[in-house]
């Protein structure tokens, strides 16, 4: 009997996205991405690899909506690849890729699992990358004609939308290290495309009002948890302007419509240039949605220093903690304080789109993989969500990323996150013990431990 049971309606799922999994990268239609371009630039991917092929779910999306439904799964995420549908972003429509999602979506149905779908997850359409991509204020009212396009396909099949897939990821990276497509790096650009990403996602949540698709609709963003290293009140505000940058600039602006003024002062004062904001653009931004959709995976600890301009703060990674194959830390009690804060500081339900950890998998005897670590991984932080649920935060639904392992981005195939093991070489599916247990606690609506008793498992309350 599992110890921990969750709230009777809850959704468990599972995610994914396109240029991650699809492959087909330029079959029936489908234009180039972003990232198409992107890992073609020596130097941009480990090893050099490529979306191409990535797990073959172009071709294999029927196989592996059985293996969703084997593993229980209520819901699974997908994203829509833009170029697919629209291959040049402006202009002339692809009907084979809108079919491709159509076909994806009854293969889901048929196997019990209801789509959640993404809108945009990162594979812009290179052609508008050529007029500016997300520095150009235009491609907001093209991502929302896309966003209109696939509303009216699916009015009624699809219970739950997303409109964009971490802002954050996608300028910072994108536009302040570099380490993601375009590839720039400019802080004043980095928050550029972070408005124009949030006035996309505005323009997407009006048009599916307007369009009378049922089903509920938010946006997703990336929320670590961040700890300051030391009461010294320098760190302290460090830790604050850090949080301010990933965490509140984003969720200030959707849920309460405003850009942290502290934030603004603090740019302004080190030479950043903000985004013009036109009038009603912050209205806009704060179009009411349905869902808070939480992607956590570990937590920051930060403190006063020289790093990150122009935040000047440093990062340490504590020696008394566990981490996972992308070295971040493994700290649930983050977990519990991000829903806690999120629930408490922005008062909307919140479905956890993403939670999950890589390590190096290993195939035993062609048929095994024994990811011990994932599951203590899944386990402690459902414990600490549990928790939190407990303690009053309206939490729907969770989401492991990733139902399958699937190409990281710029670590390549390597690292791998999937609850269904995939040999590049042949394709094949395993499902991982992880996977296993996963059905389990979705079979039960629950688990049995306790993070805050697990040996190993960093927690603030020990
Ligand atoms: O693989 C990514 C995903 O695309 C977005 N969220 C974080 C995951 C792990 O890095």
């Amino acid at each position: 009997m599992a110890k921990l049971i969750f709230p009777e309606d809850f959704m468990w799922g599972a995610s994914a996205s396109s240029y991650q999994s699809e492959g087909a990268w330029n079959e029936d239609g489908k234009g180039e991405s972003i990232w198409d371009r992107f890992c073609r630039t020596p130097g941009n991917i480990e090893n050099g690899d490529t979306g191409d092929v990535a797990c073959d779910f172009y071709h294999r999306y029927a196989e592996d909506a059985k293996i969703m439904g084997e593993l229980g799964l209520h819901t699974q995420r997908i994203s829509i690849s833009w170029p697919r549908i629209i291959p040049d972003g402006d202009g002339k429509f692809n009907q084979k890729g809108l079919d491709f999602y159509r076909r994806v979506v009854d293969s889901m149905l048929e196997n019990g699992v209801a789509p959640f779908i993404m809108l945009y997850h990162w594979d812009l359409p290179q052609k508008l990358q050529e007029r500016g991509g997300w520095l150009n204020r235009d491609t907001s009212d093209r991502l929302a004609e896309l966003a209109e396009r696939v509303f009216s396909a699916f009015p009624k099949e699809v219970p739950y939308w997303g409109t964009i897939l971490e802002p954050q990821i996608i300028s910072y990276h994108g536009f302040w290290d570099g380490k993601h497509a375009p590839g720039i790096r400019d802080f004043s650009s980095a928050l550029l495309a972070a408005h124009n990403l949030l006035l996309a996602h505005g323009k997407m949540v009006r048009a599916f009002r307007a369009s009378g698709s049922s089903g509920q609709i938010g946006i997703t963003n990336y929320l670590p948890h961040h700890y300051a290293i030391s009461a010294d009140p320098e760190d302290v505000k460090a830790c604050r302007r850090w949080d301010g940058c990933w965490n509140r600039w984003f969720l200030d602006a959707v849920y309460k419509g405003c850009y942290p003024s502290d934030m603004q002062d603090w740019y302004k004062n080190h030479g950043v240039v903000l985004p013009d904001i036109a009038p009603g653009d912050m209205e806009l931004i704060s179009t009411p949605t349905d869902f808070f959709g939480l992607n956590y995976y570990y937590s920051y600890f930060i403190g006063a220093g020289d790093d990150r301009w122009p935040l000047m703060v440093k990062s340490i990674k504590p020696t008394n903690l566990q981490y996972t194959a992308m070295n971040w830390p493994i700290c649930p009690d983050g977990f519990y304080d991000t829903v806690m804060r999120c629930w408490k500081d922005y008062g909307k339900p919140i479905i956890v789109t993403e939670n999950g950890a890589a390590f190096d998998d290993e195939v035993i005897r062609n048929e095994l993989v024994r990811d011990e670590k994932r599951i203590r991984y899944l386990e402690s932080h459902l414990s600490a969500l549990h928790r939190a649920i407990s303690d009053g935060a309206d939490v729907r639904g969770y989401m492991v990323w990733s139902s399958f392992d699937n190409f990281e981005w710029a670590l390549g195939y390597k690292k791998r996150f999937g609850l269904v093991y995939v040999d590049y070489k042949d394709q094949r599916r395993i499902m991982k013990d992880s996977g296993k247990w996963y059905a389990d606690v979705i079979r039960r609506n629950g688990l049995e431990k306790d993070w805050r008793l697990m040996e190993g498992i960093w927690s603030k309350s020990l």
